[in-house]
């Protein structure tokens, strides 16, 4: 038995091989799964719950026959999904985390995030995040119409495309003072996260503590994946292959 942890699948109607792959991966492992965690960035866009389409029929449809087989799957919102609500976690059975959060993981209390808060050197990009996380905001994004909501959602690409153009790779990674404050908040030796597209493995000491960060990464051709079970944790891309 154990638990699967994805992030960044980015689906949209561009991607039909990831949304095979995500379904095949389901599929696959549903047979012997404790829990189901997506880490944020399930969608490479959400304008609203009421932005269902029956295009996204399949893809929901396939994660509530996971949570309907009796297994857990358990959602937190990434910077391009953060919209998803209520509807969204009806119609997939899931239950909508709020983070950062610790979960108890074969008894290793883990920490875990989408992974874009941990990225404080961005700070235009954290000025941005408080914008659209305030629930005024959200309540006046959401009464706009679909293609009001689109543009505005066209226009934000645009500029976060040009900007990250702009911004070093450092500034965009996750900071490893913001990452050592959030462990030792939530005492935790464990932290999973997406967000950054850095697949991979990080241990290092805190206070002489041996901890690990696990980075889960971006789809592209293949899944990317991280299965843990009671004795063992395999990073699963096709750019790492770990086993810790
Ligand atoms: O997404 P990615 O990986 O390319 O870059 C992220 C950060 N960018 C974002 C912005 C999203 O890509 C925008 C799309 C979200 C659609 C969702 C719903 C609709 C919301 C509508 C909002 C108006 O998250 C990027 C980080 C990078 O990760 C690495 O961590 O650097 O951050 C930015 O680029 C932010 C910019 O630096 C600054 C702010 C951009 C402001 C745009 C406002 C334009 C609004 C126009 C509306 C009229
Ligand atoms: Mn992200």
């Amino acid at each position: 038995m154990h638990t699967l942890f994805i992030s960044d699948l980015h689906l949209s109607h561009q991607t039909p091989t990831i949304a095979h792959n995500f379904l095949t991966l389901l599929r696959e492992q549903s047979a012997d799964l404790d829990a189901l965690y997506i880490l944020g960035d399930l969608f490479e866009y959400w304008l609203g719950d009421d932005g269902i389409t029956p295009q996204h029929h399949p893809i929901l449809n396939e994660i509530k026959q996971v949570s309907e087989r009796g297994i857990p799957v358990y959602f937190i919102r990434g910077n391009r999904d953060f919209l998803i609500s209520n509807e969204f976690a009806k119609q997939t059975a899931c239950e909508i985390m709020e983070e950062p959060v610790v979960i108890n993981l074969y008894g290793n209390p883990t920490l875990i995030m989408h992974g874009d808060l941990l990225c404080t050197d961005d700070h235009a990009y954290l000025q941005f995040r408080e914008q659209v996380r305030n629930p005024q905001w959200q309540t006046h994004f959401l009464g706009l119409n679909m293609d009001q909501r689109i543009e505005m959602a066209k226009q934000a690409r645009d500029v976060s495309q040009t900007s990250t153009k702009e911004k070093s790779m450092g500034i965009m990674d996750a900071n490893q003072s913001t990452i050592e404050q959030y462990m030792r908040e939530y005492s935790v030796n464990t932290l999973i996260h997406g967000h950054t597209h850095r697949p991979g493995v990080h241990q290092f000491e805190i206070d002489g503590q041996k901890t690990k960060r696990i980075v889960l990464g971006d789809w592209g051709d293949k899944a990317s994946y991280l299965k843990v079970s009671a004795t063992e944790t395999t990073l699963i891309d096709p750019r790492v292959n770990t086993n810790s």
